[in-house]
């Protein structure tokens, strides 16, 4: 697979394609990749949706993206499916079977799956996130499969967070308990061609009321996703909620504390990789082992002489 980041930077979609492989499987070079764009992120608005699975998030995407094409703005999608190893999988498949937009050059479509762990994929989506960005793409969504708590991660990568909610399917309760309530800066009813649309708007309502009074309220639009009802609306609140967080100086504190997290999660991670190659591997660690097995010694005086020698 040949990689150039001159074809990158040419708006060749085959090179961020490959790029973003070459970051997901962590491949010799990625962080080189990673470096040369970082610089140039930043300029996308980054939508993350979040909702029950069915709940109208794919509909609803491809209705909004629609509308930002109309305004002559490029987009991404990254869909991410933490229940499946694969990239691809069903979410893919299911935008194939539905999607007009994947002729469209101005829309990009990306999905992934865990291939390894859980932890990673949220990072993951992360990069291929900035890796849209730096490739110029205007509006990047995140989509998730569900509303796990694993979602929620992945969603926060996002600036602006979109929750999805149905009538009807006791989805209040799920979400409270999966804390979306939290992470939503929009809220969407969809389906509001069902019974129930009054009484969820209501339980959003007394929800919110609950938590602590921000500056941002979070508005609640209805959508009948499938029919294009009420998408203008959710377009508008997107935008309303970025230019919020543009002059309130949220969207720099979000991001100062996202590079913050990822940071410190990087430097984990060598630091962990360091751990397993040079300590826990060694046949001096399996002599230690053996001897606190046998209460020769005891675990805490062993970690304190291992600890000591990596930070002497
Ligand atoms: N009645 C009704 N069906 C909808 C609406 N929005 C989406 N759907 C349908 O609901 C099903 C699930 O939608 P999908 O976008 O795949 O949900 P996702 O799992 O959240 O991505 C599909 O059959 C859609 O056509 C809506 O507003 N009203
Ligand atoms: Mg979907």
């Amino acid at each position: 697979m040949e990689f150039s980041m001159k074809d990158f930077w040419n708006g060749n979609r085959r090179a961020l394609a490959r790029a973003i492989t070459i970051v997901e499987d962590e491949r010799d070079g990625f962080e080189d990749i990673m470096k040369d764009i970082y610089h140039h992120t930043g300029r996308a608005q980054v939508i993350g949706i979040t909702g029950a699975p069915g709940a109208g998030k794919s509909t609803l995407s491809d209705a909004l993206i629609k509308k930002y094409r109309a305004q002559g703005k490029t987009v991404g999608i990254v869909a991410v499916d933490p229940t499946s190893p694969f990239s691809g999988g069903a979410i893919l498949g299911d935008r194939i079977r539905m999607n007009d937009l994947t002729l469209d050059k101005g829309v990009y479509i990306r999905s992934m799956g865990t291939r390894g762990s859980l932890g990673g994929l949220s990072r993951k989506t992360a990069d291929a996130v900035k890796l849209m960005d730096a490739f110029g793409l205007d509006v990047i969504f995140i989509e998730t499969v569900g509303v796990g708590q694993s979602e929620v991660d992945i969603v926060k990568n996002a600036d602006t967070t979109l929750v999805v909610l149905v009538p009807g399917l006791g989805d209040d309760i799920q979400a409270i308990k999966a804390g979306i309530l939290e992470i939503g800066d929009v809220f969407v009813i969809n389906k509001c061609d069902r019974d129930g649309a009054d009484r969820l708007n209501v339980e959003i309502e007394m929800m919110l009321d609950l938590g602590e009074a921000q500056n941002w309220r979070p508005p609640i639009e209805r959508t009948i996703a499938n029919k294009d009802q009420g998408v203008d609306d959710v377009v508008a609140a997107l935008g309303d909620h970025r230019k919020y967080l543009e002059e309130s100086g949220v969207l720099d504190e979000r991001r100062r504390d996202r590079a913050r997290s990822e940071m410190l999660e990087m430097i984990h991670d060598r630091i962990s990789r360091h751990i397993e190659e040079t300590i826990s591997k060694t046949g001096e660690f399996s002599d230690y082992v053996e001897q606190v097995f046998e209460r020769k010694t005891d675990p805490y005086t062993v970690v304190d002489s291992i600890v000591g020698k990596i930070f002497k």
